[in-house]
């Protein structure tokens, strides 16, 4: 397999195993990046503000199904900052994208939020996306992506999925596209698609064991390896995510709410890189946010 050339910067508190990973899988955890009383306090606030929309923590017949948005105002009180002020998100992000060269002074945010709902779980087909167009360094990203983790995230229990490896793919596209512009996100999902065989398959509604040819078996294209996996952690850890990473939400067959942030800290000076990260709208046949 062709290795990614590495980033600029080595990742902070990344170990150098974890930062190859991040550059070779597209991802990695950083394990109780806030303590676990900090994070209860955190899904203490988002049960209240359910609360106030009837849905009550203790009476799970008062839950709705699936996706649910509307979590604006935790953001605006900063209910989830306490992941941003933490000395390991910190070091990471100087690691990432240089000491002095990011200010992270809006509110952490959306949180993620996906209400049990009636299984199988299946793999899906639909709304697979990258969150940032294909313009700018190759080699030095203009963002940090992170998710995290104000409840466990367990196995089908609606955690964020990501493609492996497809942030190397669209690295080598725009490494190779004139004046490193491989378009809008919406245009480097049409590339992918137009050109493996995998991923328009993994698109595609229907196709025999998908949770097996696309999560066990993966593929290797062009010396690249890609699987889907499901972004599975810890309340109070946080995972980092390379930017051109193709990624989708997913069912929560479990039993209780799958609770999330995702984040993105932006480099000084990078043109605005238009990252339009969160929630796309949910695929037919699946029930749409309740409230
Ligand atoms: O809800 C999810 O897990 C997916 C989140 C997502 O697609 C994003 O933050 O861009």
């Amino acid at each position: 397999m062709t290795r990614p050339r590495h980033s600029q910067h080595s990742g902070g508190v990344l170990t150098g195993e974890q930062r190859a990973r991040l550059d070779t899988v597209g991802w990695v955890r950083v394990p109780g990046v806030v303590g676990h009383a900090t994070a209860a306090a955190m899904a203490d606030a988002v049960w209240a503000s359910l609360a106030a929309r009837g849905i009550e923590r203790d009476r799970p017949g008062t839950w709705p199904v699936g996706f649910v948005g509307k979590h604006q105002k935790l953001r605006t009180r900063r209910v989830f900052d306490p992941f941003g002020a933490a000395p390991a998100t910190v070091a990471l992000v100087d690691g990432l994208l240089g000491p002095g060269c990011w200010r992270d002074e809006r509110p952490w945010g959306p949180a993620l939020v996906t209400f049990p709902e009636p299984g199988p779980w299946t793999l899906p087909h639909k709304i697979w996306h990258v969150d940032l167009p294909g313009r700018g360094d190759p080699d030095r990203p203009a963002v940090v992506r992170m998710f995290a983790y104000v409840g466990d995230v367990v196995e089908r229990g609606g955690a964020t999925l990501v493609v492996e490896g497809s942030h190397e793919l669209v690295r080598r596209r725009v490494a190779a596209a004139p004046g490193r512009d491989a378009g809008s996100s919406a245009e480097l999902r049409r590339a992918l698609l137009g050109s493996h065989a995998w991923f328009r398959a993994l698109c595609r509604e229907g196709g025999a064991d998908r949770t097996r040819r696309f999560m066990v078996d993966g593929d290797e294209i062009d010396g690249v390896r890609v699987r889907v996996a499901e972004l599975t952690a810890a309340a109070g850890d946080l995972v980092v995510m390379q930017p051109w990473t193709m990624h989708n939400l997913s069912m929560n067959c479990r039993t209780t709410p799958r609770m999330m942030v995702t984040h993105t800290v932006h480099r000084h000076g990078a043109a605005d890189p238009d990252v339009r990260p969160g929630r796309p709208a949910p695929p037919p046949g699946r029930p749409a946010a309740a409230t």
